[in-house]
């Protein structure tokens, strides 16, 4: 359980990574708004309460891990990075552009970055290899996947699914970001998948949900899963994709839309009000 004060602390870190996700995306250009801002709590409570990370140590066996299978939302993992001290801020002006260290999706010259993400339906496969390889050397750290609920159409997921269950692997936390929309729509009409906690069930993982922007709660499912012996965890977050963007809450041309001077202005005025009530 956090304090108030831990609270707090982690809901401003949560609101610095979408302010810089703005910054990022600019003016003129197009960015992932919309998946990234729905797992802003998740980082923040992720980075900068739960895993054994340091930006001195990204080489320490023992670190956590964290893959973010849904590699298009790389602003946020930049986000974060840049938070905890792995880069320089100037990199986050200098993002998708030729000769920048930050490209669109995740990349391993990135400090921080585990592994290459983008094409959807690879990072739980990946995960699952780290967190075997783990287990064999008797490290304790974890492994935790961050999915999308259109990236649950992927195939080759689900045989990561089955594997993990088959080999009874139990340090790795993966998360589904149920922000109930994909690229270009909601993706229930666009694949729809129903029952997602029984689909997860059945093939043999343990399942808890949680508000995706409620970091107690987060915190809360991520502990619960470290208990859980014998079988791999997925917790189910429930999140608003474009999460404290007005223009952009559950509206698909954010998914990676262009900010005009005028939309980067409300999107910094949306958080400068938040930021007055925190
Ligand atoms: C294998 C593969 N097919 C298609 C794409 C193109 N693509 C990028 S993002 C996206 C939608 C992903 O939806 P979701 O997983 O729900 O992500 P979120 O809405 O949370 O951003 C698609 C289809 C891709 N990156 N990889």
């Amino acid at each position: 359980m956090l304090s108030p004060d831990q609270k707090k602390k982690l809901q401003r870190i949560a609101l610095q990574l979408r302010y810089d996700l703005v910054e990022m995306i600019g003016v003129g250009a197009a960015g992932h708004l919309g998946g990234s801002s729905s797992l802003a709590e998740t980082m923040a409570a992720l980075y900068f309460h739960k895993m054994n990370f340091d930006a001195g140590k990204l080489k320490d066996p023992q670190r956590d891990r964290l893959v973010l299978s849904k590699g298009h939302a790389a602003l946020i993992q930049y986000a974060a990075l840049c938070e905890k001290g792995c880069f320089p801020r100037d990199e986050l002006k200098r993002v998708k552009t030729l000769n920048g260290l930050l490209q669109g999706h995740p990349d391993l010259s990135i400090p921080g970055i585990e592994a290459v993400t983008g094409s959807l339906g690879q990072g739980l496969s990946i995960s699952l290899g780290m967190a075997l390889a783990l287990r064999l050397d008797k490290n304790p750290a974890r492994v935790y996947a961050i999915m999308g609920d259109g990236e649950q159409s992927e195939g080759q997921l689900w045989e990561a699914a089955m594997a993990a269950a088959n080999f009874k692997v139990d340090n790795l936390t993966a998360f589904l970001d149920w922000n109930k929309f994909q690229a270009t729509g909601a993706t229930k009409e666009i694949f729809n998948i129903p029952d997602l906690d029984k689909k997860w069930t059945a093939f043999g993982w343990s399942v808890v949900s949680a508000n995706g922007h409620d970091i107690d709660q987060i915190l809360d499912a991520v502990e619960k899963a470290e208990t859980v012996k014998g079988k791999p965890s997925v917790i189910i977050l429930d999140t608003i994709k474009g999460k404290d963007f007005s223009f952009a809450e559950g509206n698909p041309a954010y998914h990676n839309g262009i900010f005009t001077e005028e939309v980067h202005q409300q999107a910094l005025k949306e958080l400068d009000a938040i930021k007055a009530g925190l």
